[in-house]
């Protein structure tokens, strides 16, 4: 069923002409900003749309804990240990919150799983890039975790009801996890010679893994424009990718950091920062499955998976005796 729904994701947009008179009532719905709950109907494409980029995100999250799982022996203090630990569990949370928010729409957790541990699913290309040095904690929380805010802030607002829920916590936590990042680059950044250069670096690494982030440009993005009239997403790529440069530019400053561009420039007209190219060829790659670490991670995560299983195995026995004794009482 999942690779079905993936397979058959929309591509193009549906004009009035297309749509059926449900559909119609239902585009309406959407236009007049009434959200859409799991029990309304909905056409299937939506549907699939919205599986498949909940599943991606919800995956996203729970890959998202290793790059940091790495730093929890090596942090620095017992406090950043601890801080790290608490960010990093609150991932585990927005990766459930998000297969609970998927699981409305009909799929079950175990066809999400079975497809991210057979490499079909995609999570976010920023996890496939491994994490050197104590500074790339701070990176992640300033840049990726950053980016994450700006693209999901939006989301908090779109069409469908437990998707937008589940985002309003998701963003709450998420802007404690990019101010730790922050305060972990500007520890560093004020910090001895060597850790600034620890600073520049991690912020040279994740740069532009970063930007890519928010997807395709808008003329390579093959979903947003179908997206878009179903308000799920209400923000282009390109243009959340530049809200990010814009936000970011100034706080590199503050650090007394550089931002590994030379085509950055503040443009006055635009009231924007332009920047340079960003190498897609390397995205793809990443999304093909040959980024630097994404063998790595999915190995991690089956075998976590796996060892788990004994664990799962107990909960549900419990549970079972515990219906069966309600039963005999
Ligand atoms: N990585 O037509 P497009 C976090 C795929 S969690 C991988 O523009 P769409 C955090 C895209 O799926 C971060 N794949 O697609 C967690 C599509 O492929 P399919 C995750 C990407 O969906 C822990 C194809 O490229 N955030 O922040 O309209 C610790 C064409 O793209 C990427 C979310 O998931 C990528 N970067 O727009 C710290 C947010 N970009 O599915 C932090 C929710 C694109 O057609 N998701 N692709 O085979 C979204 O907002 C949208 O799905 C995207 C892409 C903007 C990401």
């Amino acid at each position: 069923m999942y690779a079905q729904m993936v397979e058959t994701g929309v591509k193009n947009i549906r004009t009035l002409d297309d749509m059926s008179a449900d559909e119609q009532a239902f585009q309406a719905r959407i236009d007049a900003g009434v959200k859409i709950e799991a029990k309304d109907w909905m056409p299937e494409a939506y549907r699939k749309t919205l599986i498949r980029q909940i599943s991606q995100h919800a995956h996203s999250e729970i890959v998202g804990q290793l790059p940091e799982g790495n730093w929890v022996t090596r942090a620095p203090t017992l406090k950043r240990k601890s801080i790290l630990l608490a960010k990093i569990q609150d991932e585990a949370g927005h990766g459930l919150y998000l297969y609970s928010a998927a699981e409305t729409l009909g799929v079950s957790r175990d066809e999400l799983l079975a497809a991210l541990h057979s490499g079909k699913a995609k999570y976010s290309s920023i996890f496939n890039y491994p994490t050197l040095s104590w500074a790339d904690m701070g990176a992640i929380g300033w840049l990726v975790d950053g980016s994450a805010i700006i693209n999901q802030i939006p989301l908090c607002r779109c069409s469908y009801g437990p998707y937008s829920r589940a985002m309003i916590r998701v963003c709450k936590e998420e802007s404690f996890h990019a101010r730790q990042g922050y305060d972990i680059m500007m520890s560093l950044a004020k910090g001895t010679l060597e850790q600034k250069a620890m600073a520049q670096d991690a912020l040279n690494r994740w740069w532009w893994p970063s930007l890519m982030m928010f997807g395709p440009s808008d003329a390579e993005s093959v979903n947003s424009a179908q997206s878009t009239k179903w308000r799920i997403k209400l923000f282009s790529n390109d243009e959340l990718r530049q809200r990010m440069v814009d936000q970011t530019v100034p706080q590199a400053e503050y650090l007394g950091l550089t931002i590994p561009d030379p085509d950055l420039k503040w443009n006055a007209e635009t009231g924007h920062y332009e920047f340079g190219d960003i190498d897609w060829t390397e995205f793809h790659e990443v999304l093909k499955g040959n980024g630097p670490c994404n063998r790595e991670r999915l190995r991690t995560r089956v075998k976590a998976y796996e060892d788990g299983e004994w664990f799962r195995d107990a909960l549900v026995a419990h549970a079972e005796k515990k219906a069966q004794n309600k039963a005999a009482a």
